[in-house]
């Protein structure tokens, strides 16, 4: 069964995560197949995306697949992880990718909704980044991501807490650019993504990239590399991550020691 499904109207992509049994977890499985899907659309010159789930759901994607999740000791979200390259390819995809969503938002797939262009969502849709629910410890591209998204002291409430943003808090912060009811979403988004693919296909892609070029330029020492690399491995070298995963299957609160 095709955990993404594919439909292009008129000059709009539509990208469906269709896995509602495992609540759309981005396994390996399912990013690459939504990452073959953008290179398809890329292909075929698609000026704008929408990527969504089943109508209604009460979860849109509940995150990175946590039973894929490298073990202890293993770099969790690495640069050339299934997850990340997803969110490159949103990022890199020469056209305007639009999120809409309906319901809950969890982990890594909030990373999706903050690494879009836009994002539509229904009276429905929460946002939460969890890694300090396992144990994990995000990665700089995406904390980069939430801060260009919230500003920073949102952020951290949304990374500390772990508790999902509801939809009037994440109009008002910015994770949505537009909150409509669940009767008109779709063709809402589907307006306004029309509206993009009207546009000068050429001009919006070189602004995106502008965009993200200056968006994302954070100069780093080396020193203040290494350090980030060094801080996380002790958090994915560290009993803690190990519990948080352990805790998860187990359907438990995880015990944290904070080593
Ligand atoms: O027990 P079965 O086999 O039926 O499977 C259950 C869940 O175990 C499974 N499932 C998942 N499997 C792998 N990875 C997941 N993230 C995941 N979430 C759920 O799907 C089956 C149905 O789940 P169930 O019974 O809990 O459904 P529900 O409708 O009662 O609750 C839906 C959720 C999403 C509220 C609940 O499943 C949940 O809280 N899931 C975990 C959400 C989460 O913490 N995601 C973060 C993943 S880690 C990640 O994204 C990043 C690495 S980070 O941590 O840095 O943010």
């Amino acid at each position: 069964m095709a955990l993404i499904l594919s439909e292009l109207k008129d000059k709009v992509g539509i990208l469906t995560l269709n896995n509602p049994e495992r609540r759309n977890a981005l396994s390996l499985e399912l990013c690459d197949e939504l990452r073959e899907a953008l290179d398809d659309f890329k292909s075929r010159k698609v000026p704008a995306v929408i990527i969504r789930a089943q109508r209604d759901v009460k979860v849109w994607s509940a995150g990175h697949d946590i039973r894929q999740l490298p073990q202890v000791s293993h770099e969790p979200l690495a640069y050339d992880s299934p997850m990340e390259r997803v969110l490159r390819s949103i990022q890199e995809y020469p056209g305007a990718v639009i999120a809409m969503v309906q319901g809950g938002v969890w982990g890594g797939a909030s990373d999706i909704i903050v690494t879009c262009d836009l994002a539509i969502g229904d009276e429905t849709s929460t946002f939460a980044i969890t890694p300090v629910k396992i144990g994990l410890p995000y990665n700089a591209a995406g904390i980069v991501h939430f801060i260009n998204r919230v500003g920073l002291s949102i952020a951290k409430e949304m990374f500390f807490t772990a508790e999902p943003v509801k939809a009037e808090r994440a109009y008002h912060f910015g994770i949505l650019n537009h909150l409509v009811s669940s009767r008109e979403i779709e063709q809402f988004t589907l307006a306004l993504a029309g509206t993009i693919a009207a546009n000068s296909p050429l001009a919006v892609a070189v602004i995106k990239e502008q965009f993200r070029l200056l968006s994302e330029a954070h100069p780093l020492t080396a020193d203040a590399f290494e350090r980030i690399q060094g801080l996380r491995r002790k958090v994915y070298n560290s009993h803690d991550y190990e519990e948080g995963i352990k805790a998860f299957f187990e359907k438990r609160k995880p015990n944290f020691r904070g080593e």
